[in-house]
């Protein structure tokens, strides 16, 4: 049930978005949590299942035990492989289908914005994508579903097939460094940007918690749509605590019917 305020900030942050030039989406795991993919931090979140030194680089390159342990993680497959995008995914890509969106900045490893529809090269990956497997060494990158298939069942870590060398989910652990290129071009576009959505995320995780504050310094609008109070609701120009498929669902139908009455 959207109560009254909830009502009139949804009718705000439609207008704000039909009137933007340049709208950008900024998403954290709070936007997959109603797939079915917990988030970090949130009761029941992935910290109470797994140990997050066991996602630090320095212990996966010394451990052939976290090593064994993520593996076996990707084994189990299904949390990634059979998650669907929810409503709050299908908005963001009905925004984009409606010429609304110049990008989604994400540090989301879920690949749910692709599969809603969004356009890879408009879907900046700040912490990488759970599909793909770099080797350590030589930096060869293959799909997942390759290095399953050529390791069968086998709960053996697979080295590259190249060079023999580490191979581990190209995803940020703790300790390494974000993807040079993808950090810089999502800066830029959170700067240049006149409308920055955050959906789902806690805003504490940097340097991809600085998006909201590069698009805020720029003057762009600022809207927040997360379960949790986050940091950055102080400077927001509008901030729905609520969940994001139930509001983006919401967002996205009073878009429409903006922009059909502006066509009228
Ligand atoms: P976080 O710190 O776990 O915060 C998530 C936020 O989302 C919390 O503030 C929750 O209140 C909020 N939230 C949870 N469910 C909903 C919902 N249905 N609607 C609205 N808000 C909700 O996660 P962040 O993304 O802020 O932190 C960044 C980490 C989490 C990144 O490194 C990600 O790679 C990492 N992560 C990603 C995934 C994924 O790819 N789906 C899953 C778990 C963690």
């Amino acid at each position: 049930m959207i109560d009254q305020g909830r009502d009139e900030k949804i009718g705000r942050v439609a207008g704000m978005i039909a009137k933007a030039e340049n709208v950008v989406v900024f998403t954290g795991a709070g936007v997959s949590t109603e797939s079915g993919i917990p988030d970090f931090r949130s009761p029941g979140g992935f910290w109470t299942k797994f140990d997050p030194e066991d996602f630090t680089i320095d212990k996966y390159l010394a451990s052939p035990e976290t090593r064994r342990k993520q593996w076996r993680f990707l084994l189990s497959g299904d949390l990634f492989n059979e998650a669907r995008p929810n409503a709050a995914h299908e908005a963001i890509a009905d925004l984009e289908r409606l010429g609304r969106l110049n990008c989604v900045i994400t540090q989301n490893i879920d690949n749910l914005h692709q599969k809603a529809g969004n356009d890879p090269a408009k879907v900046f990956e700040l912490h990488g994508n759970m599909r793909w497997i770099r080797c350590l060494d030589c930096g060869g990158r293959y799909p997942v579903e390759e290095i399953l298939q050529r390791n069968g069942k086998s709960e053996e870590v697979p080295v590259c097939g190249r060079c023999a060398g580490i191979l581990k989910p190209d995803v940020i652990f703790f300790g390494e460094a974000l993807p040079e290129e993808t950090l810089q071009e999502a800066n830029w576009r959170a700067s240049h940007c006149d409308f920055l959505l955050v959906v789902g995320s806690s805003l504490v995780v940097y340097p991809a918690a600085y998006m909201p504050i590069y698009a805020k310094q720029a003057g762009a609008r600022l809207v927040i749509v997360n379960l949790s109070p986050t940091p950055a609701d102080k400077f927001a120009d509008v901030v729905i605590h609520a969940s994001a498929g139930e509001v983006m669902g919401r967002i996205l139908a009073e878009v429409r019917q903006r922009l059909a009455g502006s066509c009228a």
